[in-house]
Parts: structure tokens; sequence; C-alpha cells
């Protein structure tokens, strides 16, 4: 049987894990502090009229999934807003519209991970027990995603509606929301797939799904958040998109984890003990340093300046990353 959970109380939320961006230590606490007042600003919506039970199983549903990680993804859209604004001064409610978007950022990563771990069977996420594997949750966990997500569209709504740009931050956050999910469904897909032939698998099959499950969520989006609060159009960084940099990250872990479609620890150990023969590990190594050659290079093609710096920063928190 399960450990009874942890309560969390309002106000004592999970600590996030260690890594993390390279922001400084202060805008790392303005951007927590910023959870808590959009979290109680989610509780408190007098539109959705919660009953204190609701509000309860919300306030420990947020808790639980959204704050725990690296906060690698939010953090970036301040750091690339920042290096927007370069030599200018931001002013604290801009600093805290970009940290609006960051925790969205975040919402949309529990929302998509909360859901994942239902389809994917997982037992453990961020260091405690998937969501959805505790006794009071289980597939109701479906509807906690479907909420989680439909925060995003509240918050944007309330701290973007009257900006110029309010029609394209939804088109992006709703071209991202597309983008994932058909990457989460290739996956799917080609995992059940592979489990009947392994042989369907391959290195275009892995980059697609990779290029759409993770890296426009995780790449694309804060730096796009980032242009649209500085008040540019996307249409004029059309190569942000489609560049290789987000196509590089073919960590062979991650293949590997997927077992090629099989669970049992059998399979496990002799696709890693196949790795090991083929001497994955220092063939990854080298990949690695061609690809992140290649990635200067190309991010030197930037014309803009403040884009290049941001696309460095990137990389910087990537390359030779462990987790
Ligand atoms: C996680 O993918 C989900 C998204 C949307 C990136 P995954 O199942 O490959 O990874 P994890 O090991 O984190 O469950
Ligand atoms: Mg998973
Ligand atoms: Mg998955
Ligand atoms: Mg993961």
């Amino acid at each position: 049987p399960l450990a009874a959970p942890p309560q969390i109380k309002r106000g004592e939320r999970r600590q996030p894990r260690e890594g993390g961006a390279d922001v400084v230590g202060d805008q790392r606490e303005r951007f927590l502090r910023a959870y808590d007042r959009l979290r109680d600003e989610l509780l408190d919506d007098d539109s959705c009229e919660l009953t204190d039970e609701a509000r309860r199983w919300v306030a420990q549903m947020i808790d639980y999934n959204v704050p725990g990680g690296k906060l690698n993804r939010g953090l970036s859209v301040v750091d690339s807003y920042l290096l927007l604004k370069q030599g200018s001064e931001v002013a604290e409610d801009e600093f805290f519209l970009a940290c609006v978007l960051g925790w969205c950022v975040e919402w949309f990563q529990a929302c998509a991970l909360l859901l994942d771990d239902i389809m994917d069977d997982s037992h453990t996420r961020r260091d405690q027990i998937c969501w959805y594997r505790r006794p009071e949750v289980g597939l109701h966990g479906i509807n906690d995603g479907i909420v989680l997500k439909c925060h995003i569209a509240r918050l944007i709504k309330k701290y973007f509606r009257e900006k110029p740009y309010y029609i394209d931050i939804c088109e992006l956050w709703n071209e991202i929301a597309l983008q994932t999910s058909l990457g989460q469904m290739l996956d799917l897909i080609s995992t059940h797939n592979v489990a009947n032939d392994v042989a369907k698998y391959n290195i275009e099959v892995y980059r697609r799904i990779v290029k759409y499950k993770t890296s426009y969520y995780s790449f694309y989006l804060p730096v796009a958040c980032a242009l649209l609060l500085y008040g540019a159009k996307l249409e004029n960084f059309s190569g942000l998109r489609d560049d290789d940099y987000l196509d590089c990250f073919a960590d062979p872990n991650t293949i590997g984890k997927k077992n090629y479609g099989k669970k049992d620890s059998t399979s496990v150990s002799k696709v890693k003990n196949t790795y090991s023969t083929l001497d994955l590990k220092d063939i990854f190594s080298e990949f690695e340093d061609r690809a992140y050659k290649h990635l200067v290079t190309s991010i030197e093609a930037q014309n803009d300046r403040a884009v290049q710096e941001i696309l460095k920063s990137f990389l910087k928190k990537i390359h030779r990353r462990k987790k």
C-alpha cells in the first residue's frame, strides 16, 4: 500500500529542484514569489465558485505538480526577456508579466507530465509518487491535467487581454499545445509499432518525436513569450523555430528509457549492455561536441544580437547536461 501523501499547506509549496537556469538568486526569488501570487489568484477566482473542498483539491493538485521541477523553462522566459531589454530598466510590473508567462510554461509542463505519466504507466516523477498513483486520485487525474491546461488560458486572459499582442500569445499557446500533443501521439504510436518491429525505429522517427513533444514547448515557447512581451513580431524570427538547435538533443538514454517498447528489466539490461558494447557514451560525447560547434555557427548567423545571446544561454544550459 502507498504511504499517505504529504499534506501541503497553503504557502508551503514544494521546493524546486537543484539545477535551474543561471538566473541570479534575486530573480529566482522573485520568480518563486510570483508563483504564490498566481496560485492564490487562481484559487480565489470568483467566476469559478470553488467550494472549500474543491479549493483544497486544486491547491494541493497545483502544489504537487507545478513547482517541483528545475524551473529551467519558466526562468528562461525571465532570462530571455531581461536579455532583450539589455541596458534599459525593467519595471516591477513588467518583470512580473515575464514571471506570469514563465509560470504558464511551468503549468504547461506540469499538465503534460501529469498526463504523460498516466499514459506511460509511470511510478515516480520529480522524486515523488506520480499524482495519478495517489490512492485518492487515480484516473481522475486526467481532469486535473485539463484543469492545469485551462489555468494557462485564465492567467493569460487576466494579464494580457488588453495587450496588442494578446491574439499572438493565444495563437502561440494553441500552436504549441497542438505540437506537443502530436509529439506525444507520435511517441505513443511508434513505441507501439516498435514493440512489434524494431526496424521501424530510426533516427528520423526519433528526431521528429523529440522535436514535437519536447523542443517546441521547452525551447521555442519561452523565447517566443519573451519576444512577444518585448513587443517583437514572431514572424520576424521565423528562423528560430526551425533552427537545427531545436533538433540536436539526441540523448541515447532517452531512447534507452523506452526500451524499444518493452518494460521488463531483462530487456532493459540487454539494451544497456548493447550501448556499452557500442561505446555509445564516447560516440555521443563526440556527437555532442560536433553539434555544439554547428549550433554556435548557426546562432551567430542570427541577425539580432539579443536573440544570439538568448540562444547561447540556452545552449549553455543544455550542453553536457546530465539530466
Ligand atoms: C515526457 O516525455 C512528456 C513530454 C510532453 C515531454 P517522456 O515520457 O519521454 O519523458 P519522461 O521520462 O519525463 O516521462
Ligand atoms: Mg513519460
Ligand atoms: Mg511519454
Ligand atoms: Mg524526463
